[in-house]
């Protein structure tokens, strides 16, 4: 495993028995108290909760089995299985027809059919097209399909919109070539390097009805990113399976997960042959998209990659690059779509927990916020605002709709925002009860808007309100409904966006297990939710015990007479030999729950907490063909329904299960991962990966979702997170309260960390713009910027935020320095140290030791960069109304170049832009504004690093009073507030210092 080093299972002392005392048990050792008032709610949020009246019901629970689904062995574990590459016979090529703009061919199978997992197809149509300068796709589908199997094989243009090729292109250096000894095989070279790129030489083509395998073979040592969604290191490990196919899993490391992005980066290095004292390599990257939205399978070899689907086609794009940066874009722009512009408040600070129970809380827990001066931008709630878990309702007796306006009021007049979650599930009201009447259900249901059962009844699942039916975002009215739902909700609880959960989509049961149950409704979900019925988080980060160790003694001692009652009460069942299902194929019949072939799901068979495959949609078409964009789909209609209940504006929204293009529609957050510091470091590459995939909006459950944190983990994650597009913290219910005021050494580390985020802001924003109209990225890798390092292609604990902004941050317990490197020094680059403005010294390619006390995260800007900022204000509303400032950071050769992006902030098609673009070089900034967007804020601090010489300062040619500049740092202060007090942007400026 690539990060095992991070995996110190061995440090924690659990299980610990969650302390009783409601004050978090870090207090003491953190050398201050427990500073935060505490709140009523808090000393109630430990072991025990004292839900609303509606939670933890005594109702019946749906049995634990009713979610067991058949005991299967993934095909990769089988000793017993079949390698289709040995048995089948592959195809034979005829009728080719070659054009300058690609080719079309006959394949037909050649020989006798193999049906290894499913019903081998006698003849393919290959169709290679040469679409765009950058882009080639290779399309194989089977000759014959009518309407009746369309959809097992060919990808809706309107669901996941299909490349076109350019009208016209330049030359394009991507080449494709085929044979067929002793069977069809192609390969797609770079013409430029003669590079092959993929080739599935010496290897078999097997095209069934519920598989598909192709091979290609990769250099030794391959770079490949991408292939989510998966909690693992950036750069894909050599033996790996990556599963594609969404599953609702809290981020279990290596497996399939919430999102779906069939999609891998290559980069490869060469040496150059240079050695005149810089780099000698450089590197080419090209990107790979296969577009099938089936259950996959992705296979890394040290030296091939095997790629496997449960159908579909194969519709496999290449996209040419030769850098990181142009294969994001021409995937982004040419397939999935750029991604969605956030509105300014977006990249405020969002407070999220599972277990805020009221609205007095919610407004306590603001309150607590500003009286420690911590930002609050977004207070978020999860499903305990509900009545009954159902959507578009407010529980009666805890979130009364009578509070609404008293709280929505002060939110908003404040500057700050509201986000509901939103499960995906849609309650099935009990019909033996009149009071249960649910009035979206009744709606979707006059509409017929939900799934069926082959048989065409209503297909009903179980999820967190008891039985439930599931949208249909393929019947007529499914996207109309649900946006109704939205605008008249909306009438009740003025939210400013939607978080969306459960999309992938999740159901706690196998099958319609609620057909003729719905007299029980409401039910319990098959486990018990955590704090309910002694299901105790005793859970703690790794090294708690050395940083709360009285804590850790006592939580130690307490446990271990827990677990001498609890340990009566397990069973052990041993078995020698376990029996497991296996499917075999039968001629002209699919099998879609039990496809022959067995993916490595996380969750085993493919209906375990999930719809099942058999569930139908209103077109006919089923869930099996389309499972893994259900959670696209519902991003979609939420994105259509925020248009209407928000004409003219930027959705937010964060979804929990992605495809390849959600992006233009929402962020991302990356799912249930625990308190726990690998968890941390893994944040940094599930953020570099949605990058690729085009989901720059994400961030991740800050301190830990799962299990208890504390104040180490806590500090240094709500520093880390900072520097994040989306930034907020969240936390499982029961578990101890978070919220970086707990302690006050995690509230000084996140105002320091704010401060710097906030000032920021306006390079973020402009970040935005940038990946919104050209498809860059905001987070990157060190690989991406520094192209020509082979030894940056698997640094993923440090990242770039834009192309300026380099974060170090420590990822373990118990440390007050960091390691890293400083990219890019070999060819002369230089870094500045945040905070103290200064050079960093440091050598090439060498990791350098970095001082990283808690509290303090390493920043660098890095030399030639000119950053936009804002002074810092309580909410971005107030933030935007203050002057702005520059860091100007000079190359070695004393230039710097920058940008800067304005409007309203939250129009999707803003009546006016402002953009501005620095330049700086021989003792001079020049601002060069453009466009018609009103700012009156001044130029406040401008700070101008590595400055080896200085004369007069003029701005304009006028001279400028008070400018300091320190010998010894090399750094030049100016506050520019007075002479530019009308504005810092109402026209081109130039400010020189020399
Ligand atoms: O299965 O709504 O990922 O963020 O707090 C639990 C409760 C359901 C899963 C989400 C998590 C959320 C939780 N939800």
């Amino acid at each position: 495993m690539a990060r095992s080093s991070f995996i110190r299972t061995a440090l924690i002392l659990c299980p610990f028995l969650a302390l009783t005392t409601g004050q978090n048990t870090s207090s003491s050792a953190d050398g201050s108290s427990h500073s935060a008032t505490p709140t009523t709610a808090d000393a109630e949020w430990s072991t025990t909760v004292a839900g609303t009246p509606t939670k933890f019901r005594s109702i019946f629970t749906i049995p634990a089995s009713a979610d067991d689904g058949a005991n299967l062995l993934p095909n990769i574990e089988d000793p017993k299985a079949v390698n289709a590459q040995d048995i089948c016979p592959g195809y034979k090529v005829s009728q080719v027809q070659e054009d300058e703009h690609g080719l079309t061919a006959v394949l037909t199978l050649a020989g006798k059919p193999c049906n290894a997992y499913g019903n081998d197809i006698k003849v393919l149509n290959l169709k290679v097209e040469y679409q765009a300068a950058n882009r080639l796709v290779i399309n194989i589908s089977p000759a014959n399909i009518d309407a009746s199997n369309s959809s097992w094989y060919i990808v809706p243009e309107d669901l996941i919109p299909r490349p076109k090729p350019d009208s016209t292109y330049g030359d394009i250096d991507l080449e494709f070539d085929w044979d067929d000894e002793p069977s069809f095989w192609f390969s797609v070279t770079r013409y430029s390097t003669g590079d092959v790129l993929f080739t599935t030489e010496d290897t078999t083509l097997v095209y069934e009805d519920q598989f598909i395998e192709f091979v290609s073979a990769l250099p030794e040592d391959y770079n490949l990113y991408g292939l989510g969604e998966r909690i693992h290191g950036l750069r894909l490990n050599h033996n790996l399976t990556a599963t594609i196919y969404a599953a609702d899993a809290g981020d279990p490391i290596d497996r399939n997960i919430y999102g779906s992005h069939p999609f891998y980066l290559d980069t490869r290095y060469f040496k150059t042959g240079y050695s005149g004292g810089g780099s000698e390599h450089e590197s080419y990257s090209h990107g790979v998209y296969l577009r099938n939205l089936h259950g996959q399978e992705v296979q890394l070899q040290p030296e091939s990659i095997t790629w496997r689907t449960l159908g579909g086609s194969i519709d496999l794009f290449f996209f040419d690059g030769p850098t990181q940066a142009e294969v994001t874009k021409q995937y982004q722009t040419s397939a999935i779509g750029l991604p969605a512009m956030q509105q300014y408040w977006g990249f405020g600070y969002h407070q999220c927990r599972w277990g805020y129970r009221n609205w007095t809380e919610l407004r306590e827990i603001i309150n607590t916020f500003r009286d420690f001066d911590i930002p609050l931008e977004t207070i978020w709630v999860d499903i305990d605002y509900m009545d009954q878990y159902r959507d578009f309702t407010l529980d009666p007796f805890t979130y009364p709709p009578s509070g609404v306006k008293e709280f929505f009021d002060k939110l908003h007049e404040d500057g700050q925002h509201f986000i509901p979650i939103v499960d995906s599930a849609i309650y099935i009201p009990n019909p033996n009860n009149a009071s249960d009447a649910y009035d979206t259900y009744t709606r979707g249901n006059e509409s017929g808007v939900f799934m069926t059962n082959p048989d065409g009844s209503q297909y009903i699942g179980a999820v967190w309100p008891g039985y439930t039916v599931f949208p249909d975002w393929m019947s007529a009215s499914g996207v109309q409904w649900w946006v109704n739902e939205m605008v008249e909700w909306y009438k009740e609880v003025p939210y400013d966006g939607f978080w969306i959960d459960m999309s992938e989509v999740s159901s706690f049961c196998i099958g319609s297990c609620g057909t003729g149950n719905v007299t029980m409704n409401p039910v319990h979900p098959p486990f018990a939710l955590p704090g309910e019925e002694g299901n105790v988080i005793y859970d703690y980060p790794e090294g708690f015990n050395i940083t709360n160790a009285t804590e850790a003694a006592s939580a130690s001692s307490a446990s271990s007479s827990q677990a001498a009652k609890t340990s009566t009460s397990v069973t052990v069942t041993s078995s020698t030999s376990t029996s497991y299902l296996r499917t075999i194929p039968t001629p002209g019949v699919r099998n879609v729950g039990h496809p022959p072939y067995v993916i490595s799901n996380v969750q085993g068979d493919l209906a375990v907490h999930a719809v099942s495959p058999n569930a139908t949609h209103a077109n006919g078409v089923q869930e099996y063909d389309v499972h893994n964009v259900w959670g696209h789909q519902i991003l979609n209609a939420t994105y259509q329904g925020l248009l209407k209940v928000f004409p003219g504006k930027r959705p937010f929204i964060i979804g929990r299960s992605t495809f390849a293009g959600s992006g233009k529609w929402t962020g991302h957050w990356g799912g249930d991962n625990a308190s726990k510091w690998y968890y941390m470091y893994f944040s940094i590459p599930q953020a570099l990966s949605f990058s690729l995939f085009g989901i720059p909006m994400f961030g991740v459950d800050t301190c830990g979702f799962n299990g208890n944190t504390d104040y180490e983990l806590c500090s240094r994650w709500m520093q880390l997170s900072a520097f994040f597009p989306f930034y907020r913290n969240h936390n499982v219910l029961s578990a101890l309260a978070q919220e970086p005021y707990r302690w006050e050494s995690v509230a000084s580390a996140t105002r320091t960390a704010m401060h710097i985020r906030y000032s920021l802001l306006p390079y973020m924003y402009t970040l935005f713009y940038k990946a919104h109209t050209t498809g860059s990225t905001v987070m990157r890798a060190l690989a991406w910027e520094f192209p020509n390092e082979p030894q940056l292609a698997g640094v993923d604990t440090q990242f770039l935020l834009g192309p300026s902004i380099l974060v170090t941050p420590v990822l373990e317990p118990q440390v007050d320095t960091v390691k890293g490197v400083f990219p890019g020094i070999i060819d002369g680059e230089v870094w500045y140290d945040w905070y103290t403005q200064e050079k960093v010294r440091a050598k090439a390619g060498v990791n350098t030791t970095i001082d990283a006390p808690l509290g303090h995260i390493p920043i660098f800007v890095r030399g030639g960069s000119v950053l936009p900022l804002q002074e810092p204000g309580y909410t971005t509303r107030e933030s935007r109304k203050n002057p702005w400032g520059l860091i100007v950071a000079l190359s070695e050769d004393g230039d710097a170049k920058g940008e800067l992006y304005i409007d309203d902030g939250e129009s999707l098609e803003p009546s006016g832009t402002l953009e501005i673009t620095f330049r700086a070089g021989d003792g001079k900034l020049k601002a060069d504004v453009k466009g018609s967007y009103k700012d009156a804020n001044a130029l406040g601090n401008v700070t101008i690093l590595g400055v080896d010489s200085i004369g007069k300062v003029k701005l304009n040619g006028k001279s400028i009073d008070g400018a300091e500049y320190d010998e010894d740092t090399r750094v030049l202060k100016l506050d520019l507030k007075d002479v530019t007090s009308c504005g810092a942007w109402q026209g081109s400026w130039t400010l020189s210092w020399e």
